[in-house]
C-alpha cells in the first residue's frame, strides 16, 4: 500500500458545527485518498460507533479508514489500519496485533526517530509537524521543508507530511519529498470541504515527483 495524495485527519470540533459524517462525505467527493479518525476525548464505545458510521461512508469508495492511536478501536470496527505516535503502542506490537495487511503509520518528530524507524515495515511515516499549528501544540519543534527533505534522504519509507499544511504551502511539501499530505483544519474548517479537497488534491498531483518505476 503506497499512501499518497490527500489524507484527511478528522477533528469534530473544527467542523464549524457540521457533522463529521457530512464533512467526511464531502471530502471523499473532493478526492481525499485516506481518512484518519482522530478522537482524543471520546468514550471507547462512542469512538467505535463513530468508526462504524464513517466506515459505512467509506465502504465501496476504496478509501481506507485509519484509526488514530487506538488499536482496540481499529480491531473492533474492522478499520483498515492505525496511526501511532511515539508514545502510543510500539509499532511492532501494533503490527503483531493487526497483522501484515493492516495499514500502519508511525509519527516521527526527531531525526533519531527516523533512524530508529528504518527497521520497521511501516506503511508510511507521518513527518510531524512540518509547521507549527494550533491544532496540535504538544510537539517537539517543527521540521520545516528542509527537515522534510532531510527525512526524504534518510528514510526508505513513504512519507506523509502533517502540520500547518494548506493551499499555500503543500506544493513545497510535495516537492520536498512528501508522498502524501495530511491536513486537519484545511479540510475540517473549509467552508466548502469538497471544493477544498479537490483544489488540494490537484496541487498534490501537479507537484508529485514521478517514480519512473510506477
Ligand atoms: N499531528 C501533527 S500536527 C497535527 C497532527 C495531528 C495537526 C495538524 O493539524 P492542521 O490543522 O492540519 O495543522
Ligand atoms: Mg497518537
Amino acid at each position: 500500500m503506497k499512501p499518497g495524495g490527500l489524507y484527511l485527519v478528522t477533528d469534530r470540533d473544527l467542523c464549524l458545527g457540521r457533522s463529521l459524517e457530512e464533512v467526511v462525505q464531502k471530502c471523499i467527493r473532493g478526492g481525499v485518498s485516506m481518512v484518519q479518525l482522530r478522537e482524543k476525548d471520546l468514550p471507547t464505545r462512542e469512538f467505535i460507533e463513530e468508526a462504524l458510521r464513517i466506515k459505512a461512508i467509506l465502504d465501496r469508495t476504496g478509501v481506507p479508514l485509519i484509526i488514530n492511536d487506538r488499536i482496540d478501536v481499529a480491531m473492533a470496527a474492522e478499520a483498515d489500519g492505525v496511526h501511532v505516535g511515539q508514545d502510543d503502542m510500539p509499532y511492532e506490537m501494533a503490527r503483531k496485533l493487526l497483522g501484515p495487511e493492516a495499514i500502519i503509520g508511525l509519527s516521527v518528530e526527531t531525526e533519531e526517530q527516523v533512524h530508529a524507524a528504518e527497521k520497521y515495515d511501516a506503511d508510511y511515516l507521518g513527518v510531524s509537524p512540518i509547521f507549527e499549528t494550533p491544532t496540535k501544540t504538544d510537539t517537539k519543534g517543527s521540521w520545516g521543508l528542509s527537515g522534510l527533505s532531510w527525512v526524504r534522504r534518510n528514510s526508505h519509507h513513504n512519507l506523509v507530511a502533517i502540520g500547518g499544511l494548506n493551499e499555500t504551502n503543500i506544493a513545497g511539501a510535495v516537492r520536498a519529498g512528501a508522498d502524501g499530505i495530511a491536513v486537519v483544519s484545511a479540510l475540517c474548517s473549509a467552508p466548502d470541504p469538497e471544493e477544498k479537497a479537490r483544489t488540494l488534491s490537484a496541487i498534490i498531483e501537479e507537484n508529485a515527483i514521478r517514480d519512473p518505476d510506477n
